[in-house]
């Protein structure tokens, strides 16, 4: 594996969540891959799983890590090709990359979408700059339109705990207070369509996900009928990607006991963070079903199974 921006990167992803069963069964197996080799974390954004999983997983192979969080600790960056650059922008990403990998073998990167401009977001600016001016690896921390490090966990946490060969999988839309990324969404989706799952989006009507990402997949808009079965529910918002990056406001969406009674007891997954008693209720994150942390928990060997890959591809 060279890079790890999406799912494009992975040769076959069931082989991929193999990988991650065996470092979870022992983390501590390859200590000396990464000897010598420094991980570089560039944060646009905020992040607590994101950071301290892969910085784990990086000194779990030997490896040394640099957190930069270009928002607060560093030079404003500029990404626009041929910008005069007399307004806040102090540093051009040409530079500051190239820099950047002379210090870090791998590079991790985070850059959430602005939410106002669709086309743009949907570029991927920055990501793609990183990619481009980088002289070493790149991984992608989540980016305007994907979070590929939390669909191969969120995979292989399905994978780990399924009871049949092919769970009924849902994705639901649920009530935020603020405006959030399509990032998650569009990413499992993307990934739960190479799985022979039975698999189905549901959302309110026009706050579907772009098609790129969930062509092929059930797309329902009545939350209770979706439920009804479901092995794993995958709770999660996104604002519209239709009427791009407004907030839509449906309380009753909130995953609350009374429709965890209406799936297969399923259990219910979740990226975190997430706001209690807006999203999911106390009593169902709280109870038997939930298992937010466990698969919060998978992050880490999801990503020692993609610095691993990378670190072998560098070997070569
Ligand atoms: C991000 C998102 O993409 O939804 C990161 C999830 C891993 N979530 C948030 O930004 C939540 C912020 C909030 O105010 O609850």
């Amino acid at each position: 594996m060279k890079n790890f921006i999406s799912i494009d990167d992975v040769d076959d992803p069931i082989s991929m969540v193999e990988k991650v069963f065996e470092i979870k069964r022992a983390p501590l197996a390859d200590t000396t891959i990464g000897r010598g080799k420094v991980l570089g974390l560039v944060f646009f954004n905020s992040s607590l799983r994101t950071r301290m999983s892969t910085t784990r997983a990086a000194y779990n192979l030997g490896m040394n890590v640099i957190v930069l969080n270009v928002s607060s600790d560093s030079w404003q960056l500029e990404f626009e090709d041929g910008a005069i650059m007399d307004q806040g922008a102090v540093e051009h990403v040409k530079e500051a990359v190239p820099v950047m990998t002379s210090y870090c073998d791998i590079l991790g990167v985070r850059s959430f979408p602005g939410l106002e401009n669709r086309d743009k977001d949907y570029q991927e600016e920055v990501l793609h700059s990183f990619v481009k001016n980088a002289r070493c690896p790149v991984i992608n921390l989540e980016s305007s339109t994907l979070h590929p490090l939390q669909s191969l966990t969120d995979l292989f946490t399905i994978e780990e705990r399924k009871q049949s060969e092919k769970p009924k999988v849902v994705l639901t839309w649920a009530p935020h207070p603020k405006s959030l990324p399509q990032s998650v969404a569009n990413s499992f989706a993307q990934w739960m369509k190479k799985t022979d799952y039975d698999f189905t989006i549901v959302q309110p009507k026009g706050l579907e996900l772009p098609e790129q990402f969930t062509r092929g997949a059930k797309i329902e808009c009545h939350q209770e009928k979706a439920l009804a079965g479901a092995d794993f529910l995958y709770v999660k918002n996104w604002s519209s990607y239709h009427n791009y990056g407004a907030r839509e406001d449906h309380p009753e969406w909130t995953i609350t006991s009374e429709k965890l009674a209406l799936t297969n007891s399923a259990k219910v997954m979740h990226c975190l963070p997430v706001r209690r008693n807006v999203v999911i209720a106390d009593d169902v994150i709280d109870g038997a079903n939930s298992i937010v942390v466990e698969q919060a928990e998978n992050r880490l060997y999801a990503a020692q199974a993609v610095l691993k890959e990378i670190l072998k591809n560098q070997q070569k």
